[in-house]
């Protein structure tokens, strides 16, 4: 099967040909990360350029998102496998009121494919739940946030960290699609990352590791 067929699959919400074309194409020797940055990434792209012309609604956009997960849930453990060691824990989550968890599981990913121990806990993390995190030893807290509405809870969480003492013991970074660094430095959080790859990289430079 062709890959184009797999951007389709995505767009079109038919999750049995993206989960046959990503299997097939892994079968073939193509990259776990070729099939996620050229063609899962990208069509979830248009599917949201789509929405914002009024030719997707929500239930498109659902569909398409849950074939997208089909592609990812086969491309996940061979991205993970590219790590060794742990160095670190990061505990993960998408923002209190915010249910978006496509770039949230990727982040997750490729955190555990750079080497991290990932709690993820999901979507609707309220301040509380990251608080807890970091009790139970995160050094990280990665929040994700897709919508204007939600952002604010970041700041509410970091808030909530320095109320419970905690805000020295972890490490606080960013992103999403509304995220810029200048959010981040606003609301005290100490990095903003604006892609999965880069959200890794920043967690290992925030911990001061390789
Ligand atoms: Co929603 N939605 N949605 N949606 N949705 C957006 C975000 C929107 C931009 C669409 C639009 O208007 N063009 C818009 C937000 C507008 C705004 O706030 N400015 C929107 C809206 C309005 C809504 C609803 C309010 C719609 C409604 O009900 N009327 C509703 C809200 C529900 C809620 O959360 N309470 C809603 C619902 C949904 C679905 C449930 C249908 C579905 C989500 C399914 C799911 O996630 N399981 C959905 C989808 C699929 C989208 C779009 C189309 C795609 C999001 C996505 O998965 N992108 C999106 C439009 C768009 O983004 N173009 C849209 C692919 C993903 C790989 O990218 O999540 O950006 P992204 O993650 C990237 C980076 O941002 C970064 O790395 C990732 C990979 O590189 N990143 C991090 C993410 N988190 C990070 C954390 C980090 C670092 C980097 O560090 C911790």
């Amino acid at each position: 099967m062709d890959l184009k067929q797999v951007y389709e699959g995505v767009i079109n919400g038919n999750q049995k040909v993206v989960g046959e074309g990503v299997q097939e194409a892994l079968d073939g020797g193509v990259a776990a990360s070729t099939i996620l940055f050229d063609y899962l990434i990208p069509a979830m792209t248009e599917v949201g350029e789509r929405f914002e012309r009024n030719e997707f609604y929500v239930p498109e956009m659902l569909i398409a998102a849950r074939a997208m997960q089909a592609g990812l849930s086969l491309i996940k453990p061979l991205l993970a496998e590219s790590g060794v060691e742990p160095v670190g824990r990061v505990a993960i989550g998408t923002v209190k009121g915010d249910l978006h968890d496509i770039g949230k599981n990727l982040v997750s990913m490729m955190m555990e494919g750079a080497g991290f121990e990932v709690m993820d806990m999901g979507v609707d993390t309220s301040p509380d739940k990251f608080v807890q995190a970091a009790r139970d030893g995160a050094d990280v807290i990665a929040m994700s946030a897709l919508l204007t509405t939600t952002m604010p809870s970041m700041k509410t969480t970091v808030d909530a960290l320095v109320e419970a003492g905690l805000r020295d013991t972890v490490k606080v970074l960013i992103g999403g699609a509304p995220l810029t660094q200048a959010y981040a430095d606003q609301i005290g959080a100490d990095g903003y990352a604006p892609d999965a790859s880069s959200a890794a990289r920043m967690a290992k430079q925030l911990l001061g590791v390789q």
